[in-house]
């Protein structure tokens, strides 16, 4: 089990202005930010984050949505990130994710949800190596 974990706040959340609202929640819930920027994925790079989607039918919707504008991209770390962390931003669908979650409280829709948590320790290692080199994350 890794303490860190990858996260990103999605276009939607930027353009509604919940980005700072959002940051703080994650230090109050207690993670530490080891890596953070305001980035703009092309359209290319969406669609490799999601590769594994590709098949899907919202896949070109996602790769669409997710290039649409700035997000902010950061590692985060806790105790049992990856998990903890999931809970924390509540099921995909706003409409079922919990009371107080982040997605309950900031996301627009099922396809426009907020943020991203990374599923796994192995993602969490991935997609942090895909945005952030050695030099811009604390060791
Ligand atoms: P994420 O990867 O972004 O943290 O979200 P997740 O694990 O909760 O959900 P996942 O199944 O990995 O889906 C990735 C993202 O694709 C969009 N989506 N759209 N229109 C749809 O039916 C649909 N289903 C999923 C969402 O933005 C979801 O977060
Ligand atoms: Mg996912």
């Amino acid at each position: 089990m890794s303490n860190r974990t990858f996260t990103m706040i999605k276009p939607d959340a930027m353009k509604n202005g919940h980005a700072g609202v959002i940051i703080d929640r994650f230090i109050k819930e207690g993670y530490k930010i080891v890596a953070l920027k305001v980035t703009r994925l092309s359209a290319e790079k969406a669609g490799e984050f999601y590769a594994i989607h590709k098949e899907r039918p919202f896949y070109g919707e996602l790769v669409q949505f997710m290039s649409s504008g700035p997000i902010v991209a950061a590692i985060l770390e806790k105790e049992n990130a990856v998990a903890s962390f999931r809970e924390l931003i509540g099921a995909t669908d706003p409409a079922k994710a919990a009371e107080g979650t982040i997605r309950k409280l900031y996301a627009t829709s099922l396809g426009e949800n907020a943020v991203h948590g990374s599923d796994s320790d192995e993602n969490a290692k991935i997609e942090g190596d895909f945005f952030f080199s050695g030099l811009e994350r604390v060791l």
